[in-house]
């Protein structure tokens, strides 16, 4: 008998693999402006299902170090539920801490990587600072979805493998003014990629790149 797979049967299956996987995602391209056209760097991007199409939830986790007494990186995009690590790089001490309503928690003076990392379980956005140097400051984004990025330099994302579906694709940023509107737009995906634009509003003054 002769259990070794065929290399013929093994290319048919991977090839089977692709077209399944293609045929039941899509991506959505998006590029977030402000009011006078310019890029937004660092914003959240992240598409909500509205049509009730099943959404996996992985579980996640995420770092957010201190280096050179900054946090690295300045803005993190998350689905609920990821746990993430403050491994503390530099050689002096930090204090890491939030007020925000969707997670409030300290990491008291330390060095080296905290024993347990910190769950954001809720979603919304958070501040982290430093209770030692005032200037450290960080921003968490916290989304009810598995599909979401962060914009580059560009202003640009991409959000890959979505099932078909009503989405509303939304943005953030930390530079938008308190209690100013969430840009959003409906959007249909078939098999097929979209583009889309959001334009967001940001404090004056506020630098985007
Ligand atoms: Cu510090």
């Amino acid at each position: 008998m002769n259990y070794a797979v065929s290399p013929c049967r093994l290319l048919a299956g991977l090839l089977f693999a692709l077209v399944a996987n293609g045929a039941a995602a899509a991506s959505i391209s998006t590029q977030v402006v402000d009011g006078s056209g310019q890029a937004v760097a660092d914003a959240a991007v992240y598409a909500e299902a509205i049509s009730g199409q099943a959404v996996s939830k992985p579980q996640r986790t995420a770092d957010i170090e201190q280096k050179g007494r900054k946090f690295l990186p300045l803005m993190t995009v998350i689905q609920t539920g990821t746990e993430i690590s403050f491994p503390n790089n530099d050689t002096v001490r930090h204090h890491v801490y939030s007020f925000s309503p969707p997670k409030i928690f300290e990491l008291k003076l330390y060095t080296g990587t905290p024993g347990n990392p910190v769950v954001f379980d809720k979603p919304g956005s958070v501040v982290i600072g430093c209770n030692i140097h005032d200037q450290m400051v960080a921003y968490i984004h916290i989304v009810n979805t598995p599909y979401f990025g962060k914009t580059d330099a560009g202003g640009k994302v991409r959000l890959d493998g979505l099932v078909a579906g009503k989405y509303r694709l939304k943005a953030w940023h930390f530079s938008m003014p308190v209690g100013g509107t969430v840009p959003e737009k409906e959007i249909t995906l078939a098999a097929s990629d979209v583009a889309a634009a959001l334009t967001m509003n940001l404090k004056p003054g506020a630098g985007t790149n």
